[in-house]
Parts: structure tokens; sequence; C-alpha cells
């Protein structure tokens, strides 16, 4: 497997971050602890040899010296950051010791442990559940990413799965829809640029602001944030009446499409623009492209569907490529993610085979709330007293940050954060755990964003006394006499069992190979047998009450969804307190919030940033650079304005996430974002918010004094 180019070993392994890239990687490994350059596998057909800047230059993370070597306890007030090193034995102890206390005082239920996806890979991100399961601790329905999104997509065409990406570059019309493919998943544009490059394709961009992907694109939709369902719903008005609409194929594959173009009659380009400001003329000539081209490919994103009406908006966008019949041809048809194809038997891994669904499931997203002691957020249950995180920063990254940190500075809350650097959440902790990177121990992953499944292993020795999530969660069940097959193994052999179970092989075939590529074939892909549905059909009706992926029941407003696309107006709409809407985009450089510890990744984001036309500055008497306070019914931030012609008026774009100490008064750009869930299945809108807008008090720190721990 490895291979030797001049002095340098090159490894194979793939890329562990929250992205739908999950690249393949080729690391030059220097010796035992230390590695070289990252690169993008030429070989694997979706990564192409092409990876992002941030992870290209890993030793920077990977080799930084502020890295977490040893456990450790606090010494001093919360949040004081005073902290004196244990040994593993005092802590894993101490957070046994914990957990039974919290359980025989408050029930079992009052342990929560907290995670998320900062590694993806399968053991080390999941296992966790495993022991939730077991121990029947409360359990974590995660709902910060995709669930709106998933909804929505899964709402049309009945699981989560679409056509091939990489036949982006067969395809004569890219639509790139609510992604910043360029910053959150580089690949994206490599095989929509190839169909430019050799077919001549044209690519479509579609966002809030004229990011670093709109600048790539042929065609430019820029709309104000929440409005894609009537933008989607004037293009499909356009598509009836023109005559593209793909007769035979609706009638064969879709489920009401007479009911559709009945509803479409009144959804013209002139009631589209009135909601989405996108010019008549833009709707009707992006209508025809769509129309004239059978090969058109819809790749959506998440960013359109972090609004509270995000499923709706998901399900109205996928709804096109079904008028057109576009799903029939190669290149055409739509994708946003793969979460159906791995078809793995996670029962090792998450214990399934232990799980009590009488055990309450608690929402991510509501984790200020539920810290803070909602009871409907807390399902009328007892209070959490205990936590263990792993692969999460929620002080930074959840919403309604203001309950969030209200929650973790309670003295009767005990926390303890495994992590690979002193994060915010970290330092609020009572013991910190050092975590391990993904070139330091193994694991299994797969794309949400490609076909190919992997193993990453081990390939350098940890620094310090860092282990795995695994050896972590091992050791608490060990303490808390926690009993699963699982917690005996080692991860490869979790890995190993786990593949076998599947029907996929073993590790060690897995990791010869490198990578697998699962891709389903054409016609399952492009469902040409028939959509996922048991009726077959497409289903332009969504039957929301129904949606499949549902883990944790409806939340939200879910019966007041449209079934039909539509423009559903439950976003949060400015009013005269609050005259601008904000979307919370990501940054480039960072991922989430990983990536605010490295140098390169911190001199190039600079300060928090907030994009804003210069007609508003103008009418707050704001200049370029200057700190503005943005605030809410929830918060106040501080970051420094941006003056930028590529947002509507109104719209303000904060680029995210920043620290939140990198912004005057420690509070971070999510003290703006809600909570409050989003039908069908609960999930947080990120970008759909009011705020207003006003020259700061005091300036924001400067980079330079802007110190993570
Ligand atoms: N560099 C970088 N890469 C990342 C991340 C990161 O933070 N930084 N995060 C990772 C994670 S966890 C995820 S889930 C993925 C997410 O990656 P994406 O699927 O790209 O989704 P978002 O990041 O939410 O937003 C994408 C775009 O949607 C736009 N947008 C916001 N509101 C609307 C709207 O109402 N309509 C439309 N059409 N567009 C809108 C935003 O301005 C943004 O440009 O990226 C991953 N990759
Ligand atoms: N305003 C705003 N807020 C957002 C978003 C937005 O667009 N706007 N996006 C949201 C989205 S989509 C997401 S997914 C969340 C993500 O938010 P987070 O889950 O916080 O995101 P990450 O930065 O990917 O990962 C968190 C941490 O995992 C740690 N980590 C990585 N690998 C390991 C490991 O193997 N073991 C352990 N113990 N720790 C590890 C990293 O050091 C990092 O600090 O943020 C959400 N918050
Ligand atoms: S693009 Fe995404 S998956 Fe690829 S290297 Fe960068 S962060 Fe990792
Ligand atoms: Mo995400």
């Amino acid at each position: 497997m490895a291979s030797t180019t001049s002095s340098l070993d090159i490894r194979h392994s793939t890329c562990p971050h929250d992205c739908p890239s999950a690249c393949a990687l080729d690391i030059e490994v220097i010796d035992q602890a230390k590695i070289g350059r990252v690169r993008g596998s030429k070989q694997q057909s979706y990564t192409a040899g092409v990876i992002c800047a941030k992870v290209a230059r890993y030793a920077e993370r990977i080799h930084h010296p502020d890295r977490l070597l040893y456990p450790l306890k606090r010494s001093g007030p919360r949040g004081s950051g005073q902290y004196a090193r244990i040994s593993w034995d005092e802590a894993l102890d101490e957070i046994a010791m914990r957990f039974d206390q919290a359980e025989r005082d408050h029930g079992a239920e009052s342990v929560w442990p907290y995670y998320y996806a900062g590694t993806m890979g399968l053991v080390m991100r999941d296992g966790i559940n495993r022991l939730a399961n077991v121990k029947k601790y409360s359990r974590f329905f995660g709902t910060i990413c995709s669930t709106i999104a998933r909804a929505g997509f899964a709402a049309g065409t009945g699981k989560i799965a679409g056509v091939d990406p990489r036949e982006m570059a067969k395809s004569d019309l890219v639509v790139i829809w609510g992604t910043n493919a360029v910053a959150t998943q580089v690949n994206v544009m490599t095989h929509a640029t190839r169909a430019r490059k050799e077919r001549g394709a044209r690519i479509v961009v579609i966002d809030v602001y004229d990011n670093e992907t709109m600048k790539q694109a042929d065609i430019k939709i820029l709309l104000r944030p929440g409005t894609d369902g009537a933008l989607a719903c004037g293009v499909m008005h356009v598509l009836f009446r023109d005559g593209y609409a793909d007769r035979d194929y609706l009638a064969r594959y879709t489920d009401c499409p007479d009911e559709l173009e009945a509803h479409l009659a009144s959804r013209t380009p002139q009631w589209a623009s009135a909601i989405c400001g996108v010019p008549v003329d833009e709707i009707e000539s992006f209508a025809r492209a769509i129309g004239q081209t059978k090969r058109s490919f819809f790749r959506l994103g998440h960013g359109f569907t972090r609004s509270r009406n995000g499923a709706a908006q998901m399900h109205a966008a996928l709804c096109i490529p079904a008028v057109t019949g576009a799903w029939q041809y190669e290149g055409g048809g739509a994708f946003f993610n793969n979460g159906a194809i791995w078809r793995l038997d996670k029962t090792l891994i998450e214990g399934l085979d232990s799980i009590d669904p009488a055990t309450r499931r608690l929402d991510q997203s509501k984790i200020g709330r539920i810290l803070t002691g909602d009871p409907v957020a807390l399902r009328d249950g007892p209070p959490v007293k205990a936590m263990l995180i792993q692969n999460t920063n929620p002080v930074t990254v959840a919403p309604e940050q203001a309950l969030v940190r209200r929650g973790f500075a309670r003295d009767d809350l005990f926390v303890a954060v495994h992590e690979q650097f002193m994060t915010e959440t970290a330092q609020l902790a009572d013991i910190v755990l050092p975590a391990t990177m993904f070139m330091e121990h193994d694991d299994l992953y797969y794309g949400g964003g490609h076909q190919h499944l992997s193993v990453g292993a081990k390939l350098i020795e940890p620094p310090g006394e860092c282990r795995s999530n695994h050896q972590v969660i091992q050791g608490l069940a060990a303490r808390l006499n926690a009993k699963h097959r699982a917690f005996e193994l080692t991860a490869r052999a979790i890995i190993d069992a786990t593949l076998q179970n599947s029907g996929r092989g073993g590790v060690d075939a897995l990791q010869a190979e490198l990578w697998r590529d699962l891709q389903p074939d054409f016609r399952a892909a492009h469902y040409l047998d028939g959509f996922a549905h048991p009726d077959g059909k497409f289903h332009f009706k969504a039957d929301w009450s129904r949606v499949a992926l549902s883990h944790a029941g409806l939340d939200g407003p879910w019966q007041q969804m449209p079934a039909l696309p539509d423009h559903w107006a439950v976003i949060e709409q400015v009013d005269d307190a609050h005259p601008f809407r904000l979307a919370t985009s990501p940054a480039r450089s960072f991922l989430n919030t990983s990536f605010t510890e490295t140098p390169s990744s911190r001199s190039r984001e600079g300060r928090p940033t907030v994009l804003m036309h210069p007609a508003d500055a103008a009418k707050l008497d704001v200049a370029e650079g200057d700190a503005v306070t943005l605030g809410n019914q929830r918060g106040e931030t501080t970051l420094n304005a941006k003056l930028f012609d590529g947002v509507r008026q109104g719209v303000l774009v904060a680029e995210s996430i920043h620290p939140n100490h990198a912004h005057a008064g420690g509070s971070g750009i999510n003290v703006l974002t809600g909570a409050d869930p989003v039908a069908p299945h609960g999930g947080a809108a990120f970008h759909d918010n009011k705020v207003w807008a006003r020259k700061a008090a005091s300036p924001n720190p400067s980079p330079v004094a802007i110190k993570r721990s």
C-alpha cells in the first residue's frame, strides 16, 4: 500500500472532517510522529487530485503547539482557564463517578453523551452512542446539520441518493444551488468545470451573495434568503407554460403532475420575483435554460435549507428535474447526499442491539434550552446533570448561544470534553481529555458527497497522552459496568466486523484496495425503475408526516407545511425594529470551528466580518472596516463591516464560525441564531435571522490579540 517517492513515505488516508467531499488523501509520512504535505489522490475518481488548502497544510494542525496532550482537571472557577494535569485513570474514574452519581440522584437519563461530526469516521464519531444505549442515558438526536435538507429531498425521491456526482462532468447545465462549493466542498467544482471545459456546459449558481462559487458562474442568481421555494415555483410555471414539461415522463414517473400544473398557474415569474428579488427576465431565462437542456444537473446543497422553510425549499428545487424529466439523461437529475447507498450494519459501532426505545432522545440543536431546564426540550424528563462531549464545540456552534453559555455556566452540571484543542466548550469543562487526530487512529469513512468507502489506518503515533474516542469509551464502559462485545474490541476489529456483517469483506481487503466505489448503477441512480416511495413515483405532493428518516418524530410546525412546492412564509420576516436578514454562511478557511487554531487559516480569515451593501452602510453611517453590532430578540454580537455590492440590500452575510472571543464582548455569531425547531423533524435555521445593525460602541479585538487558548 505504501509507495516511496524520493525519501518520503506516501501513505493513503481519507479526510475525516465534516465535509461532503471526504477526500482521498496522499500523505507524506516523515517519521513515526511527523507528516509533511498532504495531497488529494489523483487516482480516486471523485477527489481527482484536488483538496482544499486547509487540509493540504494539515501539518500545521496535527503538529500544532496548542494541541491538548494530557488529561486536565479544572482547578479554578468554571471558565477561569485554570486546569491541573491528572492521569488518565484519575480522569476516567472521576467521569464514571459523576455519571453514576447523576444516575443515582436523577436517573440514567440525566446523563447526556453529546457528539457530532468533528470526525466523520464511523467508529470514532458514533461509538459514543453505544455507551448511551447500553447505559440507557439520554440518547442524542443530531439535527444541527442536514436534518432539514434530508426531509426535503426524501419527500420527493423517497430516499437520500441521486445521480452519480461525477456525472456533473457530463452535464450541459450544472445548477449549484445553495452550496458555496468552492469553500465547502471543492470537488464539486472539479466536476462542474470539467463539464464546462469539455462540453461547453454552463454553470448556474443560486445563492444569497456573490461568493467565490458564484464568481465562477455563467449564470448568477442572487436571491433573498429563504425564498428559493418561490424561485423554483416561478421556474416550473415557465416550464409548464412554454412546453418544456416532459409529459410522458410526468405521467410515468410522478404522482400528480396535473395538480402541480394547476397549482403553479398562479406562481408566475412576477409572483416569484416579488418574493425572491430575482428580476423576472432572469427567472424566465433561467427557466428557459433548464427547459432547453436535457442534461441539467441540480447539485443541491445545505445552505438554502438552513431556514425555517428549508425542507419545503429543498423539495421545491428538487421538483424541477422531475418536471423536465432531466433524470432520464446521463448528466441530468439531482444530487444532495448519498446517505442511502452504504448499507452498513452499525449494530456493533452504535450498540443498536442495546437500545431501549423508551429512553428519551434529546435534540442536539436545543442544547441551550435543555441545559437551562426548558421542560419541552427536556421532553418532560429529568434535568441534564452530566455530559461527555466528543467532536463538537457547542459553546460556539450551537444556536441560541446565550442560553448555551448560561447552561454550561451551571455549577450543578458536570462536563467532560474530549478534544484536540482547548475549544470554547473545553474551556467550560470540569475534565478535559486529549484526543487523537485521524492519522493517529484507525477508522472507516464514506463520503456524503460521493460513493467511496475507505479505511483510514493509523499512520503515526499520537503526541503526549492522546487517546482515541474509542479508547475513552472503552475506559468509561469498564468503569460504568457497561457490557457490550464492542467495548472489548479494538477499533480495527470493529471496522472489520462491521464490514463483514455488512457483506463487504474485511478491513484488510478494503485497506489494500484503498477505497471501494459503491456507486449504484445508472438505472438505480436515475430512478429509471421508479422512485423509492411505495408507489414508485416522484412526489410533487409531499407527505410531511411520513417522510422516512425521522428517528425522533415530528417537530416544529409540520402540519402547516405546504404539500405542493411553494413559498412557505415561516421565515423570520424583517420588521421596523429588525430591518435586515442575516445569513451565517461558512468561511472558506475554517471548517465550522476547526482550523480556527491554525495560523494560516486565522490570517486568511482575519476578524469576524459582515458583508453589507454600500447603500445600507451609508444609511447606517458605517464605513469599510467599522465595527458593527448586530442584534435581535436573542442577543447581540459585533463584527467588522465589509462593504460589498454582491448582496441584495437588506441582506447581511457573516462568514462563520469565528471563536466567540474574536467578537467584542465575547458573544459569537450564534447568539443571533434560533433553536425553535424547524419542521418536520427539527434542526437549526442558521441562515434565517432578522437583525438590526448599528455602528458598534467598541471595536473588535485585533486578530493578533486573539488567542484560542
Ligand atoms: N470551508 C468550509 N467548508 C465547510 C464548512 C465550513 O464551515 N467551512 N462546513 C462543513 C459542513 S459541517 C457542512 S454541513 C457543509 C455545508 O456546506 P453547504 O452545502 O455549502 O451549505 P452552507 O454552508 O450552509 O451554505 C452554502 C451557501 O448557501 C448560501 N445560502 C444561505 N441562505 C440561502 C438561501 O436561503 N438560499 C440560497 N440559495 N442560498 C443560501 C450561503 O450563503 C452559502 O454560500 O460544508 C462543510 N464544509
Ligand atoms: N452560525 C452558524 N453556525 C453553525 C453553522 C453555520 O452554518 N452557521 N453550521 C452548523 C453545522 S452544519 C454543523 S455540522 C455544526 C458543526 O459544529 P462542530 O461539530 O463544532 O464542528 P467541527 O469544527 O467540525 O468539529 C468540532 C470539534 O471536533 C474536534 N474533533 C475532531 N476530531 C476529533 C476526534 O477524533 N475526537 C475528538 N474527541 N474530537 C475531535 C475538533 O477539534 C473540533 O473542535 O456547526 C453548526 N453551526
Ligand atoms: S475539501 Fe473537505 S474533505 Fe476535502 S480535504 Fe478539504 S475538508 Fe477534507
Ligand atoms: Mo454540517
